[in-house]
């Protein structure tokens, strides 16, 4: 490791466990953490779900399924059939082999371990070595404003399908959050950067930020602040990114991407189609880093992990 401390990622599921992926295999696993968004968490079945945790997880251990970015490859749904045949809810699909980890996270919660506790051990137990640490063990919940009213996270993601139009956000709990110990650790001294993955600024990041005084302490705590734009030629890779943002009255652009994190931010990584934002970026007080984003193969994740710490590097006076 190098003496000026570690990275600190924060993420939210599939775009950011994509980038994270591509970190662990030029960093060692010391070198970093990853701070995972537990907005998204619900209890459904009577099951702690936490998806973000576990497409971070399971990307780490090889294990997600690629095609969709979350759950485990080569599942099977006797579960959800069973559950249907019921009469039960059926819109959240839990895979047979993906039901232990709930199972398993739940029945430890239950006997009064911490979520980060939990993640580690299960984490561990898939031959995960990074650290990945929930933003808080108390629970935040986002509720998604809209037309439709109050939508509780995964009712307006996974069951209406991102349909209904979004007029704001509020995280239930936030107030009393407490940044998990983990993330407490890493604050504790000055360390290398901040690195904010290409995930949804609204419901993935802005969680993990709004933990009281968590911002702050990243600022004072971080030598380098820099942020990946999930938005790429106005839409999103994947998820709501580019439509929230539509819907919010804000242009869907990374230039947006970067003002959403002004004050925070030194720089932001973009991609090459956007190359045409870079000077407004500037004339923000924004340094930006033109580069290839798609993470569509592993050398493309080592490719956009490996220009973050070169860049991080470059900011930091290296
Ligand atoms: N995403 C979906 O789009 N549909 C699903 O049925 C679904 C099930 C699911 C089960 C376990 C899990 O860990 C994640 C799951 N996800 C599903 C992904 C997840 O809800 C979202 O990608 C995140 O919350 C947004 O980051």
């Amino acid at each position: 490791m190098t003496s000026d401390g570690k990275v600190c990622i924060l993420s939210g599921g599939v775009g950011g466990a994509k980038l994270v992926l591509g970190m662990s295999e030029i960093l060692d696993p010391k070198e970093f953490i990853v701070v995972a968004n537990t907005g998204d968490d619900f209890v459904h079945l009577g099951l702690h779900i936490s998806p973000d945790i576990d497409t971070l997880v399971y990307t780490l251990a090889g294990m997600v399924d690629e095609k969709r970015g979350w759950g485990l490859k080569d599942e099977s749904w006797n579960f959800l059939g069973a559950v249907r045949d019921l009469g039960g809810e059926t819109w959240f699909n839990l895979g047979d082999k993906d039901l232990a980890m709930h199972v398993e996270r739940t029945k430890e919660l239950k006997a009064g371990v911490s979520l980060s506790q939990v993640t580690k051990k299960l984490s561990a137990a898939l031959g995960v070595k990074i650290d990945i640490v929930p933003m808080a063990d108390s629970s935040v919940a986002t509720t998604i404003l809209t037309d439709d009213g109050s939508l509780a996270f995964q009712h307006y993601f996974v069951r209406d399908k991102c349909n209904p139009k979004v007029k704001g956000f509020k995280f239930e709990g936030l107030d009393k959050a407490r940044p998990a110990d983990g993330v407490n650790r890493f604050n504790a001294e000055k360390q290398r950067a901040l690195l904010i993955a290409p995930s949804n600024p609204f419901v993935s990041i802005d969680p993990i930020l709004g933990i009281p005084k968590l911002r702050e302490t990243f600022i004072g705590s971080c030598h380098v602040k820099l942020a990946v734009s999930p938005i790429v030629g106005g839409i999103a890779i994947k998820g709501p990114a580019a439509k929230m943002m539509s819907e919010l009255g804000i242009p869907s652009t990374a230039t947006e991407v970067a003002r959403h994190y002004l004050g925070l931010i030194d720089g932001i990584v973009i991609d090459e189609v956007d190359r045409d934002q870079a000077s407004q970026i500037e004339s923000l007080g924004i340094k930006p880093f033109v580069t290839k984003t798609v993470m569509s193969t592993l050398d493309d994740k080592i490719g956009l992990a490996t220009d973050c710490i070169e860049y991080i590097d470059y900011l930091a006076g290296k």
